[in-house]
Formats: structure tokens, C-alpha cells, sequence
């Protein structure tokens, strides 16, 4: 049976902070399902097909990640799949608090285990929303993504 695990996230855009826990989990499990977790409150600044389309085009390398969205709870992602385990990337302190509430609660719902990989310090501070954030107003974030978003970044925010 194969070991399978789920990282979770609104992927808005993906960064290199999300890849490197998508590329250490997927050392570590047979296949990795990336969730574009549906949030109908949230208006993302890319529609979620494109952030599929970019997240199957930086993890097509690693050969064993499947990527798709969902609406609903990641526990019925989980279930539906067979996946026993979420893999998080911790960041700081600040994280810590919410993931270990998300954790708790979505163990208490269906059993899933939670595991988290510390962040490489490179990417400590960044988030997608300082991403969008600084390239809005013409920020470098070169470093911060991978080339194809980076393309992607600079077309919606119609800079090429
Ligand atoms: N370095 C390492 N890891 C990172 C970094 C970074 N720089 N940035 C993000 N990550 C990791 C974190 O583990 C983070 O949780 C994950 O990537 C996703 O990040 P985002 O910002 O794309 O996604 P979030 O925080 O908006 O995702 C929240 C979820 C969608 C996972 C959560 O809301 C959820 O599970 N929703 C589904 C509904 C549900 O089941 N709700 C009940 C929860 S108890």
C-alpha cells in the first residue's frame, strides 16, 4: 500500500517556502497531494485553475505529487483519499499556535495526524500575501518564487 500524505494551503500564489515542505515531503512519502483548499470568503488574486496549473508546473520534477482543489474540510480530502497525514511547515511561534489548534481539531474529527517540518530559515518570512504584497507595488520577490510565478505575477499585475 502506498504511504500517501496532503499538503494543504490557499497556494495564492505557491512560493518557494511552500515548495521546499512539498519537495521534503516528498522524499518522505510515495505520493504527495497538494489541496488547494477552497475559501469562498477569500478572493484570491489568482483564480484557483492557475494556481493548480502552477503548482503541477514547480512539482513535476519530484514525480510523485498529485495536485487538486477541494471544497470543504481537509479531513474529507483525507478520507476520500485514504491519506492518514497532513504535512505543515512551522515557520515560527507565531504559526504555532493556529497549526496546533488545526491540528487537535482535525485529529479529533476523523484521526488524521499532523506533522510538521520546520522551516528552512531562508524562507522564515515569507508568506504569499507579502509576496503579492511587495510585488504589487514593484517589490523584487525574484528570490522569493519560483520563475513561473514569477512570470505569473508580473502578468496579472500587468508588468511585462
Ligand atoms: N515556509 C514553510 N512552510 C510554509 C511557508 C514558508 N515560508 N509558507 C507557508 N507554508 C506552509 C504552511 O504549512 C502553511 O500551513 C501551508 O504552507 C499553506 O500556506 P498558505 O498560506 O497557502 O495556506 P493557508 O494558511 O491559507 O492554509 C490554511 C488551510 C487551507 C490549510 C486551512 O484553512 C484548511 O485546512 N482549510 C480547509 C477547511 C477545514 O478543514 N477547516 C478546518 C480546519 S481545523
Amino acid at each position: 500500500q502506498l504511504r500517501r500524505a496532503v499538503c494543504p494551503g490557499s497556494f495564492d500564489p505557491i512560493t518557494n517556502g511552500h515548495l521546499d515542505i512539498i519537495s521534503r515531503a516528498s522524499r518522505l512519502y510515495d505520493v504527495v497531494h497538494v489541496a488547494v483548499m477552497i475559501n469562498q470568503s477569500k478572493k484570491g488574486l489568482f483564480e484557483v485553475e492557475e494556481r493548480i496549473e502552477l503548482i503541477r508546473e514547480v512539482t513535476a520534477e519530484f514525480g510523485n505529487v498529485e495536485v487538486e482543489s477541494f471544497h470543504g474540510l481537509l479531513v474529507d480530502f483525507c478520507k476520500q483519499r485514504d491519506i492518514p497525514a497532513i504535512v505543515k511547515g512551522l515557520r515560527a511561534v507565531s504559526d504555532f499556535d493556529y497549526e496546533l489548534q488545526m491540528a487537535q481539531m482535525n485529529n479529533g474529527l476523523s484521526g488524521v495526524e499532523t506533522l510538521f517540518v520546520p522551516t528552512n530559515p531562508t524562507y522564515s518570512f515569507l508568506s504569499s500575501s507579502l509576496v503579492k504584497e511587495v510585488a504589487n507595488w514593484g517589490g523584487d520577490v525574484a528570490h522569493l518564487v519560483p520563475p513561473q510565478v514569477l512570470g505569473a505575477l508580473n502578468r496579472r499585475l500587468g508588468r511585462t
